[in-house]
């Protein structure tokens, strides 16, 4: 009696602790596919980059559109790190007719976009591009649907730096932000 009830302690022991280390292993499992995730994900953000000059173009992407959606739109962030001001003046791809650099301010309770012949990037300043506000890229007539997954080339021209071709990622639009943003 005494021996019975030693043993099933011995074996509620043994079983706690497969328990505890297939959870241990789970959670290390767990730990070690975030870290893999956050390093590859730091690696692309990195490789993403272009520089002319004291201008730095820091992922430049595009929202992906419907099959009978004209117009895009593509956003980036501009970085001078020189000590004197620069301007993106030109701005061209073969994925549109036209490309214009547009601002998106609030009218009120309209939103309004407006065509500007340039931006003017501050000495030691940075200016991020996003959906929903500010500078935004305009690719006006497109010549193929921007399908999450592709590139098409986008090149920029500055006053001091001069030109540069920047690569734009295509990224998946999330469901209530291609009507809202750019119906013109
Ligand atoms: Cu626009």
């Amino acid at each position: 009696m005494f021996l019975f009830a030693f043993n099933a302690t011995k074996k509620q022991q043994n079983t706690s602790t497969t328990v505890f280390s297939k959870q241990l292993l789970r959670f290390m499992t767990g730990i070690l596919v975030l870290i893999t995730g956050t390093l590859m994900l730091s690696i692309n953000a990195q490789a993403h980059e272009y520089k002319v000059g004291d201008i730095e173009i820091i992922h430049p992407y595009a929202r992906a559109t419907m099959p009978q959606q004209t117009n895009g739109a593509s956003y980036f962030n501009l970085k001078n790190t020189g000590q004197r001001d620069d301007k993106l003046i030109g701005i061209e791809s073969t994925i549109a007719k036209t490309v214009e650099i547009h601002t998106m301010e609030m009218n009120g309770d309209i939103m309004k976009m407006r065509n500007v012949s340039e931006i003017v990037i501050k000495a030691n300043n940075a200016i991020t591009m996003k959906p929903g506000g500010g500078y935004h890229i305009m690719l006006i007539g497109l010549s193929k649907p921007l399908k999450a997954g592709d590139t098409f080339p986008l090149e920029l021209e500055f006053e001091r730096a001069g030109k540069l071709e920047v690569m734009v990622r295509i990224e998946a639009t999330p469901i209530d932000g291609a009507m809202t943003e750019h119906s013109h």
